[in-house]
């Protein structure tokens, strides 16, 4: 194993930058002085109003607002508002691009934009097209749009994709399934390819459902969090709220994470403004740093522990579970020396993470990216559920396995259909409603579709919402394979970089779109918790201005493309109809018909477990054995560079900094970890110092793409050999292995080399 990987020596806060400025928990008064900066500035009225709107927030999946107001969860509790619902409602406000923009500025002067600036452009409000040879944007009309996009479809079925992000609507994400699978085409490649295929995918193979199995409510019964590659203090603000209530009533967290995240060890929530905000909150009980992708092998340890001590629960593997015995024999069959040279972490240390679960009466283990965006993704997913099957949290109240989701509708589009593998239940029910039966051919995935389009077989693709140019690795290759298809027609609401890089053969063609909370009809959307909300219809601030709601604009096309017969897809553009569909379709979804009359927002059917009997044939949970992963760090010569040169070899996880959402950068600064711009790399002091480098000294960081200059060098509490660096900007320099059984990129273990 190379020397990076065996490093066992554990980082201390003491290897931290010395920056005094970084605050020494999360949450806390930046985020006060943020909401107050916002809410009272000359748009606060607007940011006011749009947080009190029926809507759920636009940001993250954990899900809040809705019917019962935009302040509250699903179990009517208050104040469930976090800064990054502001912060996104705040760039949805902006103002409209002018209409002569495109007149002054050449696609060459809008590729030099930086992601923030792209977003600070302001809102699109008229549809453009780039032709092919034009060096500007120009307005069209609509009527051209429409004969445009019609030519485009109307190809063989297979040279047809559509790309989608996880805001838009459960509506929207329907329509667009059912206008291409009536196409004939499976390509509906969504950003969750990128994000939890593999949670799905893992979870579905042992439980026949792909979701979380536990609900809010179930989640506030537990006595312990096990929570894995995920830094909820930035991304899902409000499970901080749960994990400071856990702690109060005695339970445990344990964090596996490399970064020694602040806010995860302590965080100040502004929900609780005496007992939190001033002193802030104990987050994790334990914090484990394992090495980035090692995830596998500290959870098999910790399934050794509880084996040798004789603390698994046989009753509860013998009755609910298959494929136990192979585990436990394969578990057995592996040393703790392997265990702990492959995590990095001490046989004391994992002990004491399974200590802490045995006592536990109930555990909820819950993860995010560092888990799923690994070439052995799925493997993780399944390493997870056995600790909770052996341990018997799983099916009961208070305990069980729960996804943390990304964007605020992601499991929406997959509960409508809009995925690579469709459920055979709505496969049958859409082939009823068409009357006919649907292609059988496998569908491109994101990864799946790059390749395509770079090979030359993709001519049409239609984006709903997202960043399919900066959301992906190796961005040359994107742009180039992007360039390969014909016509590509983007759904947004604001600019990105991919609207200026990611274009088409003969032409790119940009539609505004309305917002969730400004819709001139109702829509619902899917929390990662299996929530259903309804959004009132709204209005938009921008005056004059020539929008179209995605609704509107998939079910016109679709007519034009289909006819009448057998969908009306011009009735469908009153979204009542829409959920009419979804609930004879969409297994769980019953409620969805009456939504409009009855307001209730509901629980999706069949996705908590209460009782360890899962939809699987044999209605008990499939266990799989979880192979250790093999993780070897190339030496620095196999960059290409000469013997001479000082450089350090790192296994860089590529994420998100404290003020952007995904591709969206809103602020440039990430203050909790010390960084205070974007060309940062935050590393251990001793791998920097092992080849004569020092904090803030400018670097080249290289992949095995291409390579970022003039990065500087942030200490941080991370464990030797790992290092962060933020997305997209970072996408540019590698080509990860991707997960074989899902496609999704291995964006959390990226080797580069780091030199000067
Ligand atoms: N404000 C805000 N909220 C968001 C988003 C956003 O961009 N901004 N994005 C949304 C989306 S789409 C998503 S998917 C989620 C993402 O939410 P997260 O998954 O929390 O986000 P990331 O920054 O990708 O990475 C999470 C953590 O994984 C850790 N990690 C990296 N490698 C490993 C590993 O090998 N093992 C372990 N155990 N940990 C590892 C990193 O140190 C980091 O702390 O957030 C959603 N919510
Ligand atoms: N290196 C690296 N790369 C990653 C990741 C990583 O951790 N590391 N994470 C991956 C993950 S988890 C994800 S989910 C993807 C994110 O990938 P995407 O979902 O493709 O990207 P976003 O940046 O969320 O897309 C933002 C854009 O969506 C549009 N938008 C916002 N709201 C709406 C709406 O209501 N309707 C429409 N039509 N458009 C709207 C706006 O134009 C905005 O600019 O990135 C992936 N890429
Ligand atoms: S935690 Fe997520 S859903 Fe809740 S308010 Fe914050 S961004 Fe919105
Ligand atoms: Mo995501």
């Amino acid at each position: 194993m190379d020397k990076n990987n065996q490093q066992q020596i554990q980082p201390t806060s003491s290897s931290d930058s010395q920056n005094e400025s970084i605050p020494d928990m999360g949450g806390g008064f930046p985020v006060l002085k943020y909401w107050a900066e916002n809410t009272l500035s000359p748009e606060g009225f607007k940011i006011w109003k749009t947080l009190f709107h029926k809507s759920a927030c636009l940001s993250c999946s954990w899900g809040t607002g809705g019917q019962k107001g935009g302040f509250t969860n699903e179990e009517g509790e208050k104040l469930q508002r976090c800064m990054k619902s502001v912060e996104a409602i705040a760039s949805e406000i902006q103002p409209a691009i002018k209409t002569n923009f495109f007149e002054q500025r050449s696609i060459k002067e809008l590729q030099q934009l930086t992601s923030r600036e792209a977003d600070r452009l302001g809102r699109w409000s008229f549809p453009v097209i780039l032709s092919q040879g034009s060096s500007h944007y120009q307005r069209i009309g609509w009527d051209e749009i429409y004969q445009l996009a019609e030519t485009a479809f109307k190809i063989t079925p297979e040279r047809v994709a559509s790309y989608s992000s996880g805001r838009s609507s459960n509506e929207a994400a329907f329509l667009l399934q059912l206008m291409m699978r009536t196409l004939g085409s499976n390509n509906l490649a969504d950003c969750s390819d990128l994000c939890h295929a593999p949670s799905t995918f893992g979870l579905k193979q042992i439980f026949g459902t792909g979701t979380s199995m536990v609900s809010l409510k179930s989640l506030q019964q537990t006595d312990c969090v096990v929570l894995a590659g995920s830094n909820a203090s930035y991304n899902h603000p409000r499970l901080m709220n749960e994990l400071i209530k856990l702690r109060e009533r005695g339970g445990k967290v344990i964090v596996i994470n490399p970064v020694k995240e602040r806010g995860l060890v302590k965080f100040a929530s502004p929900a609780f403004p005496i007992k939190s905000l001033l002193t802030g909150s104990e987050i994790a009980s334990l914090y484990l740093q394992p090495i980035p992708g090692s995830d596998v092998a500290l959870f098999i340890g910790i399934q050794k522990s509880l084996i040798e001590h004789q603390k698994i629960n046989r009753e509860f593997l013998q009755a609910y579970t298959e494929n136990w015995s192979e585990v436990i024999s394969d578990v057995c069959s592996i040393s703790w020396e392997t265990i702990t040279e492959t995590c990095g972490i001490s046989q004391i240390e994992i002990e004491a993470a399974a200590d802490i679960i045995a006592s536990s009466p109930k555990v909820v283990f819950a993860w995010a990216m560092g888990i799923t965006q690994q070439q052995n993704g799925v493997d993780n997913v399944s390493s997870i559920a056995n600790t909770a099957l052996i341990t018997g949290n799983v099916g009961r109240l208070g305990a069980g396995l729960m996804p943390v989701r990304g964007h605020s509708n992601v499991q929406g589009f997959g509960s409508m259909g809009v995925t690579v593998r469709l459920k055979k239940e709505i496969q049958q029910s859409l082939e009823k409603l068409l009357g006919r039966s649907l292609s059988r051919l496998p569908g491109y995935d994101t990864q799946a579709l790059i390749e395509a389009a770079d090979e030359g077989k993709v001519d049409t693709l239609i984006c709903v919402g997202g960043n399919l140019y900066g959301a992906n690795p190796n961005s040359q290759k994107v742009k180039r394979a992007l360039g390969k298809i014909k016509t590509i027609i983007y759904l947004a609401t604001k600019p990105n970089l991919g609207h200026f890089h990611g274009l088409a053969q003969r032409q790119t063609i940009i539609i505004p779109v309305l917002n969730r909370f400004e819709n001139p009809h109702k829509t619902t959307v899917e929390s990662g918790n299996n929530f259903v909300r309804l959004n009132d219809q709204g209005q938009t601030h921008l005056k004059n201005a020539d929008l179209i709601a995605e609704v509107d604009f998939l079910t016109e096309l679709a007519y034009r493309l289909h006819g009448e017969h057998p969908v009306n897809w011009r009735k469908l553009q009153d979204t009542k109809y829409v959920r009419e569909l979804i609930s004879q379709t969409i297994p769980g979804f019953e409620k969805m018909a009456n939504i409009d009359e009855t307001k209730e927002e509901f629980t999706i059917g069949g996705r908590i477990f209460n009782q360890p009997h899962f939809p699987t044939p044999s209605g008990k949970a499939v266990m799989f054995v979880t192979p250790l992963p093999q993780l070897t760090l190339p030496q620095p010569q196999d960059f290409g560079v000469t013997n001479y040169t000082r450089g350090v070899v790192v296994a860089l996880m590529t994420g998100r900094s404290y003020a952007q959402h995904n591709t969206v950068v809103y602020q440039v600064k990430d203050p909790y970890r010390g960084m205070s711009h974007r060309n940062c790399i935050l590393m251990n002091r001793l791998d920097a110092e092992s080849v004569g480098l020092q904090e803030h000294q400018r670097v080249t960081v290289r992949g095995n793409a291409s390579q970022l200059e003039n990065i500087e060098i942030i200490y941080g509490a991370i464990r030797p050999g790992a290092a962060l660096m933020f997305y997209p900007e970072v996408n540019v320099i590698f080509n990860p292995p991707k997960e074989s059984r899902c496609g999704t990129p291995a964006f959390k273990r990226v080797p580069v080399l780091v030199y000067l």
